[in-house]
């Protein structure tokens, strides 16, 4: 059965992220290895424990050409070293794809890396917020916030996730707290 997308988000729970008719991914540090550039930091965090960092409820009802599809996620609060929490990150498999995001709750930010340049840029994610992530970007997420993050993402249901990519060679730029404030930095080698 497909439920519309108010339907949905009406019975969406904010605290776990669950959402009916939505296949649940949920993401561990140990799924981000390598996205941290403070490999002390995380070394250290896996040790005590593996937490939890983010889950996607994601909705695909149909898979045509003019179909949409799209996810919401749940960003927990949280530092490894100075970066915050992040989602992997990733590029559509299906390059022009472009993407909607919709900031719900929390206090986030998207970092954004065109394909072809490597331009950087960071945009803030916070409820009623829109983000436009152009075809041929890499994006991820940040939970730059004390509460849960939480969003929601449309793209066409061609657009596929290419997490490859960004696995290989990692974004130029990472997110850390800088005087209390999120702040784009360039990834230490
Ligand atoms: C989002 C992402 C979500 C989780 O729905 O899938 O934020 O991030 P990762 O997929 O990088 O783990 C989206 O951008 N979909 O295309
Ligand atoms: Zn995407």
């Amino acid at each position: 059965m497909f439920l519309n997308p108010e339907e949905l988000l009406s019975q969406y729970n904010p605290v776990t992220g669950e959402m009916p008719g939505a296949s649940m991914v949920k993401r561990h540090l140990s799924d981000l290895r390598g996205c941290f550039a403070d490999t002390a930091a995380y070394d250290a965090t896996m040790i005590t424990g593996n937490p939890l960092l983010y889950s996607v409820g994601a909705v695909e009802p149909a898979g045509g050409d003019g179909d949409l599809h799209y996810g919401v996620g749940l960003l927990l609060p949280g530092k490894i070293g100075d970066e915050y929490y992040m989602t992997k990150g990733h590029l559509h498999a299906w390059r022009p794809a472009a993407e909607f995001y919709f900031g719900l709750t929390g206090d986030g930010v998207m970092l954004l890396e065109d394909e072809a340049t490597g331009e950087s840029r960071i945009v803030p994610l916070r409820p009623n917020d829109v983000v436009y992530v152009p075809g041929h970007t890499a994006h991820r997420t940040m939970n730059v916030g004390n509460t849960p993050l939480t969003y929601i993402g449309v793209y066409p249901a061609k657009a596929g996730h290419d997490y490859t990519t960004i696995a290989e060679k990692n974004f130029c730029c990472i997110v850390v707290e800088r005087d209390g404030k999120p702040a784009m930095v360039e990834r230490p080698d």
